[in-house]
């Protein structure tokens, strides 16, 4: 409806203030009396702490305090326990060390926080760091996932680094599935560790009210309702009005900025011994060290075939490294949440899978823009690619003939999941359209004749989207008839802003300029899941729509009576109440005023004029796309270069065209990145971190992409009012195999049989070039 309805390539209404420089993160804040934590972190993957001594650190210049985990022992703070139950694969229960805040025994990876100094500067609080005398017993470590079970316990109550296993599927049918096949098709992929590279490096503010007896926490956190819950349930067993939680402006979150880190609590600990606020804000140079990491899994896939290339079964089997220390169900979410888009978009009628997460002295991992999704279609979509150069069979064909048709949705995987909508072949035939496929050829010819490799690559990606957890939504009119929204999600980049007054508009049809937004403050939203998994337009949305339906049916009440007509007879359209028949109106601005005055009001209704909504869908979205890459690359260098991207997916009704584009172009940076240079490496024998920072951390920019070409397939689901699909992670779930089949399809072209894992570095294809 309208120029700002949902449809409309709206610009963002959040981006002259973030422009201009007047957006609020979390490093702008700063309050009176402030003072500054800095987190004394392991040198060392594994030590045994014979002692710690905060002595000397105590006597620098402006030092206020330095406490060590045995201060946080002594005032009984909890541990974000887990709540997930499950077994090893020997039926024992599942093991799991949550983190302390602040190690006390033991450090078991490069960067574990043992102690932390407060100080009246950042640098006097890191320089006296220095001076905190640690005397550290090394241990074995093991950092790899393929090294861990048998590897140096990390925990020596659990001796083979296993903490749990997950499995998914049918074994039996998937065994009979299996014995009789023509053909097996058998890989190990290894999808490699990477970090998140936010914008604005994590932070916080902690305050503590002895007046009011409260907290407040300011923090770039993507749940903060949760965090609050999580503070005052688990960490400081308090009632949760006793905190409140502030999140403005987020430089980017990707999932790991998640909710319940060790300084949150740390700095409202600090704060109340203290009595003045405490600020953390974590150097860049620590951010790898710092933050929980994500993805690092081996995983060996099998595909079963029929003579004719039809699927006949899939067969799994991933080690997943879950780090050091599980802190919470989040840390293990990529293992199991998401497993079941492992079968693709395909008809395969039988699959088995089974994750073993495995504990190494190194960062939790924990969900990181498609939390498990890129994973799977990573195993399925190279697993296609590999088998069709096995049997000989052009790979796009292949795809084509096992792809689940648009007449069986909505179709149940094999792993369980419903697909409620789509139509994946009619994707996946305009995206071969909009490549030239047919032309490839040519193309490969050409760049042959200049002396380069060109590759294609194909990834139907799937994603299990806006899970069923509520979300919610308030609409407020004040008495001269202003509208403001209030968000349970928490906006981090995606436009949260512009979206919501969208969707506001299209069926209230209030002008979003004169509509305020708010989200991220516990104290003025009531409630709220936040942010994670794509689920904020689908679950959000819905939450307002529902609050917009409640004002429009009380709003026909209040016109009903001002219009003198009966309720039944007025109707609500583009903003206006209206009696049916007639040409008499009353905008809703109008309606809003008169609620608040008792008299203009029918008998008997309540005065006031705001309205929540809270959503909670019965089952996921399945938003899905068709990824064709081209790229070049240079035998003399290894050098790769994408020169083609074309990309048809179906997120359902696109709220915002341009906004939507510009959620799939930072996906598929995000994938792009981790399948050719990202990675984060451990040193095999000492457990160094060798990628600590951006010398060794290779992270894209502009020049490592082509043009995005993205079209939309969209196919509405009937979930939800509004028909959409998640779509903030979309782009990286098929980025990720796309554009390593591409590589691989370059370096085949030459002849290069070798198995090669991402990310293909300059070095690794030049390697697999010289082989
Ligand atoms: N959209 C649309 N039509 C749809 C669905 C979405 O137009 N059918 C557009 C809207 O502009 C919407 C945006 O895409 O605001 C993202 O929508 P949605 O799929 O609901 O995703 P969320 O808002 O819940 O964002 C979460 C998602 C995740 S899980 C990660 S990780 C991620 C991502 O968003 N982190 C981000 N994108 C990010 N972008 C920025 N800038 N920063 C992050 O931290």
């Amino acid at each position: 409806m309208g120029a700002f309805g949902i449809g409309q390539s709206v610009t963002r209404f959040e981006d002259p203030r973030l422009l201009r420089g007047e957006g609020r993160f979390v490093d702008d804040v700063n309050l009176p009396g402030q003072a500054h934590m800095y987190i004394m972190r392991s040198p060392h993957a594994h030590a045994r702490i014979v002692s710690i001594d905060p002595a000397p650190a105590l006597t620098a210049p402006g030092v206020l305090a330095v406490f060590t985990g045995d201060d946080l022992a002594r005032d009984n703070l909890g541990t974000m326990e887990m709540t997930l139950k499950r077994k090893r694969p020997d039926g024992s229960p599942m093991f799991a060390r949550p983190h302390t805040g602040l190690s006390r025994d033991r450090a078991r990876y490069v960067g574990d926080p043992l102690a932390l100094v407060v100080a009246e500067t950042p640098a006097g609080a890191r320089d006296a760091a220095d001076l905190v005398g640690v005397e550290y017993e090394p241990l074995a470590s093991v950092t790899s996932t393929a090294d861990a079970v048998g590897g140096a316990p990390v925990w020596d109550e659990c001796p083979d680094n296993v903490s749990n296993v997950f499995e998914a599927g049918d074994r039996a049918t998937t065994e009979a599935a299996f014995a009789r096949a023509a053909r097996v098709v058998r890989r190990r992929y290894v999808i490699t560790r990477v970090h998140a590279q936010f914008m604005e490096p994590r932070g916080v503010v902690g305050v503590w009210d002895s007046g009011e007896g409260k907290w407040t926490l300011y923090a770039d956190v993507q749940y903060p309702h949760r965090t609050r819950n999580a503070l005052a349930s688990r960490i400081f067993k308090v009632p949760e009005h006793m905190i409140r939680v502030i999140a403005g402006d987020v430089g980017g979150a990707f999932g790991t900025k998640g909710w319940q880190y060790a300084e949150h609590r740390l700095v409202l600990w600090a704060a109340r011994k203290l009595r003045r606020p405490v600020k953390w804000s974590c150097p860049r140079s620590e951010v790898i060290m710092a933050d929980e990491h994500a993805r690092d899994n081996v995983t060996d896939a099998e595909l079963a075939l029929d003579a004719e290339g039809r699927f006949l079964g899939l067969r799994v089997r991933t080690r997943a490294n879950v780090g050091a220390y599980v802190s919470s169900d989040r840390n293990l979410l990529a293992t199991f949440s998401n497993v079941g888009t492992l079968v693709g978009v395909y008809t395969i009628p039988a699959a088995h899978v089974e994750v073993l997460s495995v504990m190494t002295n190194t960062n939790s991992t924990a969900p990181y823009r498609g939390a498990g999704r890129p994973e799977s279609t990573y195993v399925i979509e190279r697993l296609i690619e590999d088998a069709a150069r096995e049997l000989g069979r052009d790979s796009a064909e292949l795809r084509q003939r096992n792809l689940v048709p648009a007449e069986a949705m909505p179709y149940k995987n094999a792993l369980g999941l419903t697909y409620d909508s789509g139509n994946f072949p009619k994707g996946m035939e305009e995206a071969l359209a909009l490549a030239d496929y047919q032309g490839f050829a040519a193309r490969r010819a050409a760049a042959r004749a200049r002396g380069r490799l060109r590759g294609i690559g194909i990834a139907n990606a799937i994603e299990k989207a806006a899970g069923p957890q509520p979300e919610y939504a308030e609409i407020r009119f004040d008495p001269s008839g202003g509208a403001t929204v209030l968000m349970g999600s928490k906006n981090q980049g995606q436009g949260h802003e512009t979206t919501f007054k969208q969707i506001l508009h299209e069926r209230l049809g209030l002008d979003p300029r004169e509509v305020r937004y708010i989200d991220g403050d516990t104290e003025r939203v009531a409630w709220g899941m936040g942010t994670m998994g794509s689920r904020s337009t689908v679950i959000g949305g819905t939450a307002l729509w529902t609050a917009a339906d409640k004002v429009i049916a009380k709003g026909k009440k209040i016109a009903a009576h001002l219009l003198e007509a009966a309720e039944a007879d007025v109707q609500f359209t583009d903003g206006k109440f209206g009696v049916v028949g007639t040409d008499r109106t009353l905008a809703i601005k109008d309606v809003a005023r008169a609620a608040f005055q008792p008299g203009r009001l029918p008998r008997g209704l309540e005065p006031g004029f705001y309205e929540s909504g809270t959503f909670s869908p019965s089952q996921d979205t399945y938003p899905n796309g068709c990824h064709v890459v081209e790229v070049e690359v240079d035998p003399d260098t290894g050098e790769v270069e994408v020169v083609s991207y074309k990309l048809v997916d179906d997120v359902g009704t696109v709220i915002n065209p341009l906004t939507l584009k510009g959620q799939i172009h930072g996906g598929i940076a995000q994938g792009l990145g981790q399948a050719l240079m990202e990675q984060v490496v451990y040193d095999r024998e000492s457990g160094q971190l060798l990628t600590a920072s951006f010398m060794d951390y290779a992270m894209p920019r502009a020049d490592d992409f082509c043009d995005l070409e993205i079209h939309s397939n969209p196919v509405p689901t009937r979930l939800n009012p509004i028909g959409a699909k998640g779509a903030g992670e979309a782009g990286t779930v098929g980025a990720l195999p796309a554009v390593t089949n591409a590589v691989i399809d370059a370096l085949a072209s030459a002849g290069v049989r070798q198995h090669v894992d991402m990310p293909a570095t300059a070095e690794r294809v030049w390697d697999a070039l010289k082989r």
